[in-house]
């Protein structure tokens, strides 16, 4: 079917300017969703997909839940705004009440903003806040991770590791440093599990503390999996070799639990599924089901506490955005808290992990197919770059999918999917088939 023909005819000349899009090779040849409930999309001419990123990783309930629908629309009808700089409202409170009981123990602090990006941001101005408040301002370093994405903001721009996403735009934050990436797939391909080999790619850290001096460090952010480049996942025992080194040389361990955050591996947050606790960690997406955009940072009591100290009026941390804890967004995400925990999701992504990872392996010997890696209800299918074209065979997979009815996501040539925690074992069998014929159908 011609999605195009529902388009307005002005949209050639659409001011819409797309984020993360080849723009003018969209407009030739459009992709639109019109409406959403459960599991599906439907586009403007009817026709019906099944999600299988969850929107963009974000709509871990499915779409157009009743009671966030409800919520979200008396809260507009009833506060629809109110600062929380030296002011505040009940729901703001009640959520990161909420949220708490949620967390690991000991990160009972919740710094509430706009997106993941902002999260990010808002967790590296903390680190650096954080030892300044102790009298240790010279640890001024920031540590990322090749192949991270922490969002498009100046920060996590400085500290993600996706090369597309950062060549364009200046030498960005100073003082930032990367570790190596985890990805081994002459040791790792096609691995059940964590990855076996590549713990010791944890010390890296070490050779950056001895580069720089430990004391110049004050925080390393990563993904427990690594998501937006193509679902990396820890090798076995890296992340509490990442903690131990930390705690070793005072440096503050940030999770970046935007996508990991809210059930996707089958616990509330990947600390959780891991065993290892960081001391912030930023999340987003998930926080509201992606209906009203917010993110969180979570900060741990000796976080928090190194910043209520001296005199009692003064503002501890000259930070904020206009709608940190917008009501809206509050009641949103309370709205998606109970449809989580009523429907028992924030665990069922590990009920399901078993006849996902079944599924996803078995398309090990589909054409171009040279790694699979899947946690959780997370996939990535890596496959054969095409000569001298990189990343064309996924977008041709990508767009084949589409066309054959389901929603995928690819980065590089990396399929990745991670549809919403409702979906049943029918429509995994569905997600896979379409992706197997569309691998078939490409060259
Ligand atoms: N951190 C992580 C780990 C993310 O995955 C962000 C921060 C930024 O969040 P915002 O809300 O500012 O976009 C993200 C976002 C993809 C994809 O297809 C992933 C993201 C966003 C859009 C697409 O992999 N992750």
């Amino acid at each position: 079917m011609n999605d195009r023909a529902a388009l307005p005819a002005t949209l050639e000349q659409s001011a819409f300017w797309m984020p993360f899009t080849a723009n003018r090779q969209f407009r030739k040849a459009p992709r639109l969703l019109a409406r959403a409930e459960g599991m599906y999309y439907w586009t403007p001419e009817g026709r019906k997909v099944l999600d299988g990123t969850a929107g963009l990783w974000c709509v871990n309930a499915g779409h157009c839940r009743p009671k966030i629908v409800e919520a979200i629309s008396r809260q507009a009808a009833t506060l629809d705004f109110a600062p929380t700089f030296q002011m505040a409202h009940p729901l703001a409170f009640d959520f990161a009440q909420r949220l708490k009981r949620l967390a690991p123990p000991g990160l009972s602090h919740v710094f509430f903003t706009n997106s993941g990006s902002e999260s990010v941001d808002t967790a590296l101005k903390i680190a650096l806040a954080y030892h300044r408040a102790r009298g240790e301002g010279q640890r001024f370093r920031l540590i990322g991770r090749e192949r991270g994405y922490h969002g498009v903001n100046f920060g996590g721009t400085s500290v993600g590791g996706i090369v597309g996403n950062r060549k364009s735009f200046g030498p960005g934050v100073a003082g930032v440093d990367h570790l190596r990436h985890t990805h081994d797939p002459a040791r790792n391909a096609f691995s059940r599990g964590l990855p076996q080999h590549g713990a010791e790619l944890a010390d890296d850290l070490e050779r950056l503390a001895a580069l720089h001096d430990p004391s110049s460090i004050a925080a390393v952010i990563v993904e427990p999996v690594a998501a937006s480049t193509g679902v990396l996942l820890p090798p076995r025992g890296y992340l509490e070799r990442l903690r131990a080194i930390c705690d070793r040389h005072g440096i503050l361990l940030i999770f970046d639990e935007v996508i990991t955050g809210f059930g996707r591996l089958g616990k509330p947050f990947a600390s959780g599924y891991f065993d290892v606790v960081p001391d912030l960690f930023t999340t987003a997406k998930g926080l509201t089901n992606g209906t009203i955009p917010m993110g969180a940072v979570f900060a741990s009591d000796k976080v928090f506490d190194a910043f209520m100290q001296g005199p009692e009026g003064a503002i501890e941390l000259a930070h904020g955005y206009t709608y940190s804890g917008h009501p809206m967004a509050c009641a949103a995400g309370i709205a998606a808290l109970d449809t989580y925990e009523e429907e028992g999701l924030l665990t069922r992504a590990g009920e399901l992990a078993g006849y996902w990872d079944q599924a996803a392996h078995a398309l090990r010997g589909a054409p171009h197919v040279v790694d699979i890696r899947s946690i959780g209800l997370v996939a990535g299918i890596e496959l054969e770059p095409r000569p001298g074209a990189p990343g064309a065979r996924a977008y041709e997979a990508f767009v084949k999918a589409f066309e054959a009815g389901a929603l995928i996501r690819v980065t590089g040539d990396i399929i990745a999917l991670s549809p919403p925690l409702i979906i049943q074992k029918d429509e995994i069998d569905r997600l896979f088939g379409i992706v197997g014929q569309a691998l078939a159908s490409i060259a």
